[in-house]
C-alpha cells in the first residue's frame, strides 16, 4: 500500500461540541474538511498501531462517502483492522458495544444524531474510546488544537470497499472485516432482558406496541428484536426503513417530531406502548396509552424498578444524571440509599463513573437514558427496560408513573428551546443573565424567592478533570430550578434551552399540564433572561 501524503491546511471550526463535529454536509465536503478532522484525531492519539477501529454510521446523506475516506486515512495511519457495519450501519449504541465486545483501539460514528440529514442538512462524526464511550473533553480538546495547526494527511490509493457483503477482506496489511449491525448488539439485549416474558406477554396480547423508528438508524434493530425475536406484528415498527434524509424530517424522538407515533398514542385505537428513537439510535421516548412519559421521570422510574430486570436484579450502584435533567431520580436515589450524581450534559461526562462502578444507570432530559451495558445513552434498551417493567409489573404506562409520582412526588418539568438564535444576540442573553448571578440570591419573586444563582462547574470524582461554564442555575428556596444553556449540538446560529422544573408532593395536584404548572417559572425565565424580547419572538420552536 502506497501511502499518500497529502498537503492541506487548516479549517478554524474543528471544535467539537457536546457530542462530536456537527456541520452541514457542505461543510463536511469541502475539501480537506473531513481528512483533516480525521487525520487531526489519528495525530492526539497514541498506540493504535495495528489496532482495530470500529466504523459505521446512522446512514445519513454522505455517510457512505465519508466511509470510503475515513478507511483509506485508517489503512495510512496504520491501523491493522477496520470493523465496519454492513452498508455502512452502526447505531450509536451498537457501535459502543462492538467497540467494547471486540476490544477494539476506539471507534469513529457518524452521526449528527436529531438533526435532520440530506445534501443541505447536518452530518457529523465523533470518535468514541476504548471504552466505548465518547472521548473526554481533554481527548476532543487536543483534536481540536491539532485541528488549528495541521498541514498534511496521509492517505492511500486504493478502490473503494464493498461495504454491503458481510465478511473479511484483506488490503496489504489492513484487515476489513463487514459485520452485520445488528447481532451483536440483539444478543447483548437478550442477555439483559427477560426475552421469554416479553415474548410471552406480546404473543397473548397483553402488550400491544408501536416503535417509530422516524426513517433513521433503529429501523433494521427494531425489526430483528422487536418483530423477529419478540413475535411483536411487522407493523408494530413504521418508519422502519433507514433513508438519507429521513423522509424530509428531524429524526427528533420527541411529541412534536415523532408525531405520526404521538398522534396514535392519544388516539381511541392506542396500543398500551409507543416509542420513538433517533437518527443514531441512542434517544428514546417513551409513551403509553393516552400518557407521555417525560424523559426525566422516565430514568426516575426505571431507577426505582431495576430489580426487575434480570440484569439489574442485585440493585444499582449508584445513578448519575445530567445537570439540567430534573430531580426525579435523586428521590430515588435517596430512598434506596445510593449515590446520585449529577453531571453536565452530555454522555462523555457518564464514563468515568460508569467504568468506576459508581453508577449502574444514567440519563438525561433530552431523551436519553443508558447503563453500564455500554458507554452511550440507548434507545432500544430503554425501549426494552420500559416492555420489560411492564410485562412485569403487569400495569399499563400511566398507572406505573402515577405510582411513582404517588410514592416520590412529581417533579413537574418542562424544556424550552429557542432555535437559530443569531449568535451575538445568544451571547448577549448569556452575558446578561451572568451579570445577574450576583445579585439574585435571596431576591424574592412571588412565592419564589432565590436559593442560589451560578454557573455549573463539575469536578470528575475520578479523574478530578474540571468542567467550567456547563449552563446557568437558578434554585430556588422550595426546590424549583430554571436552567438556561446553550446548546453543543446545533448547526446554525445558536440555540437556547430553558429547563423548568418545580415539584408537587401533594398528590391531588400532579395530574396538572406541565406549562400551565409551570407558568409562573416560565415567565420568571423570560425576566432573567430576556430571550422573547430580544430575539422578538413571542414562542420557542420546540416544548418537551
Ligand atoms: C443535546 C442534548 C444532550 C445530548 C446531546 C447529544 O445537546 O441536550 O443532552 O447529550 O444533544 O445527543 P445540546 O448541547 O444540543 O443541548 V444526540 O442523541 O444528539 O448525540
Ligand atoms: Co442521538
Amino acid at each position: 500500500m502506497q501511502i499518500e501524503m497529502i498537503t492541506t491546511h487548516p479549517y478554524n471550526d474543528q471544535n467539537p461540541g457536546t457530542s462530536g463535529l456537527r456541520k452541514k454536509v457542505k461543510v463536511f465536503q469541502q475539501p480537506g474538511y473531513l481528512e483533516n478532522f480525521v487525520q487531526s484525531i489519528f495525530d492526539s492519539l497514541e498506540g493504535f498501531a495495528g489496532k482495530s477501529l470500529v466504523l459505521g454510521g446512522d446512514g445519513r446523506y454522505f455517510n457512505r462517502a465519508a466511509i470510503q475516506i475515513i478507511i483509506k486515512i485508517a489503512a495510512a495511519n496504520g491501523f491493522g483492522e477496520l470493523i465496519i457495519g454492513q452498508g455502512g450501519l452502526l447505531s450509536t449504541p451498537a457501535a459502543s458495544h462492538i467497540i467494547r465486545k471486540y476490544h477494539t483501539f476506539g471507534g469513529l460514528v457518524l452521526s449528527a444524531s436529531h438533526n435532520p440529514g440530506g445534501p443541505e442538512e447536518d452530518f457529523g462524526i465523533k470518535y468514541n474510546v476504548g471504552n466505548g464511550g465518547p472521548a473526554p473533553e481533554k481527548d476532543t480538546a487536543a483534536f481540536y488544537q491539532r485541528s488549528q495547526t495541521i498541514n498534511v494527511y496521509k492517505t492511500i490509493a486504493m478502490d473503494d470497499i464493498d461495504l454491503d457483503n458481510i465478511g473479511t477482506q484483506q488490503i496489504g496489511d489492513l484487515k476489513i472485516t463487514i459485520i452485520d449491525p445488528v447481532s451483536d448488539y440483539a444478543e447483548l439485549m437478550q442477555s439483559i432482558f427477560d426475552f421469554p416474558l416479553l415474548k410471552q406477554s406480546i404473543s397473548s396480547g397483553y402488550i400491544t406496541l408501536l416503535f417509530d423508528a422516524m426513517h433513521a438508524i433503529t429501523g433494521p434493530y427494531a425489526t430483528r428484536i422487536l418483530v423477529e425475536m419478540l413475535g411483536a406484528p411487522a407493523e408494530s415498527v413504521i418508519n422502519a426503513v433507514p433513508l438519507e434524509d429521513f423522509g424530509g424530517h428531524h429524526p427528533d424522538p420527541n411529541l412534536a417530531h415523532a408525531h405520526e407515533l404521538a398522534h396514535v398514542m392519544f388516539s381511541d385505537h392506542a396500543p398500551t406502548f409507543g416509542a420513538a428513537s433517533d437518527g443514531d439510535g441512542d434517544r428514546n421516548m417513551i409513551t403509553g396509552r393516552h400518557i407521555f412519559v417525560t424523559p426525566s421521570d422516565s430514568l426516575a422510574i426505571m431507577a426505582a424498578n431495576a430489580r426487575l430486570i434480570p440484569a439489574y436484579a442485585q440493585g444499582l450502584s449508584g445513578v448519575a444524571r445530567s445537570m439540567p435533567t430534573s430531580q426525579a431520580v435523586d428521590r430515588v436515589a435517596a430512598s434506596y440509599n445510593i449515590p446520585c450524581f449529577e453531571t453536565p450534559t452530555g454522555w462523555k461526562f457518564f464514563g468515568n463513573l460508569l467504568d468506576a462502578g459508581k453508577i449502574t444507570l444514567c440519563g438525561e432530559e433530552s431523551f436519553g437514558t443508558g447503563s453500564n451495558h455500554v458507554r452511550e445513552k440507548d434507545g432500544l434498551w430503554a425501549v426494552l427496560f420500559w416492555l420489560n417493567l411492564i410485562a412485569k409489573r403487569r400495569q399499563p404506562v400511566a398507572d406505573i408513573v402515577h405510582e411513582h409520582w404517588q410514592k416520590f412526588g412529581r417533579d413537574i418539568y418542562c424544556r424550552h428551546d429557542y432555535e437559530a438564535v443569531e449568535t451575538p444576540i445568544a451571547n448577549a442573553i448569556v452575558g446578561h443573565l451572568r451579570s445577574q448571578l450576583p445579585i439574585l440570591p435571596d431576591q424574592a419573586f412571588g412565592e419564589y424567592t432565590v436559593k442560589y444563582a451560578d454557573e455549573f462547574c463539575y469536578e470528575d470524582s475520578v479523574d478530578g478533570s474540571i468542567s467550567r461554564n456547563q449552563g446557568i442555575r437558578v434554585g430556588f428556596t422550595n426546590g424549583s430550578r430554571i436552567v438556561f444553556r446553550l446548546s453543543g449540538t446545533g448547526t446554525v446560529g445558536a440555540t437556547l434551552r430553558i429547563y423548568i422544573e418545580r415539584f408537587e408532593p401533594d398528590v391531588s395536584r400532579q395530574d396538572q399540564d406541565a406549562q400551565l404548572a409551570l407558568a409562573e417559572l416560565i415567565e420568571l425565565a423570560e425576566q432573567f433572561c430576556e430571550v422573547k424580547k430580544r430575539t422578538g419572538r413571542d414562542a420557542p420552536n420546540v416544548i418537551t
